[in-house]
């Protein structure tokens, strides 16, 4: 069955080269196939191009829209060394944001063009953004099963095709898997403590696992870029496998807290060592992506004033950049 849907993938996405570059993309898909790097002064197919502009920009805004959902817990962490680490690991997110930013640069697009993008409301960043953290616990949850879903995802992306990005995801990867394992560590210590600790704990896995599960994007036959992008490597794992991978991680993690995930569909399948899970509600995951999510109006109104309020900042950086031209010029 999971044969059939990923040979009807995308079909109607599928890149078709025209005469005068089908040489140029043969030599291409030959690099790509013998696992070269394609780096920014390369031949590629604009296609290729235009895909990792969309996923790369996707991924940077969701990095940074990514950030407040946390943030809004810096000024209520429990205790300073939370406080400490949560700040750090919000500012990972920041320059997670940055990097990819970069990478997407080296495609021939401009940051501004893609931040505008971001905050006209044209452009996607992750679904996930878009519910609210009303506990602690929550901060907890993210780090765990956000961040979790995150490194699932990402670890294949080290092994794109494409040279900037690859090399971007490596560290970034690095990171998620210290900001998964703080987020554990907080469900742990609310899993050990007192009833309504515990009770919090429940809430968060309650509001988070679904959200989570629909980070991986469409199920596979409903995936329009998957098959390209997987012909030219950027993608190197499907969404319904990725999210089966991270199903199968996670149940026994939950077990360990003492957590029940809230499916009650939910088994083990001995036969095919894996997790069998319930049905996605995919009208919701439609809804956040068309804006109307929980709180997609407040994250975008978030990154408008944060925008607005740093132009200042922006405004001396370029100042400050051509008093440096000016001294330069002069002295030589
Ligand atoms: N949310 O054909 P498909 C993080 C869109 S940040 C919104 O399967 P593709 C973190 C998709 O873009 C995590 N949109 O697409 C940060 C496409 O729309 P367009 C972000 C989604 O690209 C802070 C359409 O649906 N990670 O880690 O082959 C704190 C059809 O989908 C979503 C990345 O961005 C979604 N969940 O596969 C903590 C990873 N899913 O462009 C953590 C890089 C799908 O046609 N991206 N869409 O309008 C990817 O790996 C791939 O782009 C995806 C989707 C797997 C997400």
């Amino acid at each position: 069955m999971y044969t059939q849907g990923l040979d009807q993938l995308g079909r109607s996405e599928l890149h078709v080269p025209t005469a005068e570059t089908a040489a140029l993309e043969q030599g291409f898909l030959a690099r790509v196939d013998r696992e070269e790097k394609i780096e920014p002064k390369d031949w590629m197919p604009a296609a290729y191009r235009q895909t990792l502009i969309r996923q790369i920009s996707q991924h940077a805004h969701s990095e940074i829209v990514g950030m407040l959902p946390e943030g809004n817990w810096i000024t209520r962490a429990p205790t300073l060394k939370r406080k400490a680490v949560l700040i750090a690991k919000v500012q990972d997110e920041g320059g997670h944001g940055a990097y990819l930013y970069s990478a997407a640069e080296t495609l021939g697009v401009a940051r501004s063009d893609l931040i505008d993008q971001l905050l006209a409301g044209t452009a996607k960043y992750s679904s996930i953004f878009n519910y609210p953290t009303v506990s602690w616990a929550d901060v907890g949850a993210i780090g765990w099963l956000v961040d979790g879903a995150a490194i699932m995802n990402q670890i294949p992306l080290c092994r794109c095709s494409y040279g900037p990005y690859a090399r971007a995801m490596v560290r970034i990867c690095k990171e998620e898997s210290f900001h998964q394992r703080q987020g554990f560590e907080i469900m742990l210590t609310l899993a050990r403590g007192t009833r309504e600790q515990r009770a919090m704990a429940q809430a968060a896995l309650d509001r988070w696992w679904w959200p989570s599960l629909m980070m991986f994007g469409p199920s596979d036959v409903d995936s329009k870029h998957g098959a390209q992008s997987t012909r030219w490597k950027i993608k190197r794992v499907s969404n319904d496998d990725l999210r089966q991978k991270f199903v199968d991680v996670t149940v026994p993690q939950a077990d360990f807290l003492g957590l029940k995930v809230p499916d009650p569909d939910l088994a083990w399948d001995a036969a095919g060592q894996h997790y069998r899970f319930g049905t996605i509600d995919w009208t919701e995951f439609n809804e956040v992506l068309k804006g109307n999510g929980p709180c997609n109006h407040e994250r975008l109104a978030a990154r408008r004033r944060a925008h607005e309020e740093g132009a200042w900042v922006r405004e001396a950086a370029l100042a400050y950049a051509d008093k440096q031209r000016n001294r330069q010029a002069s002295a030589a």
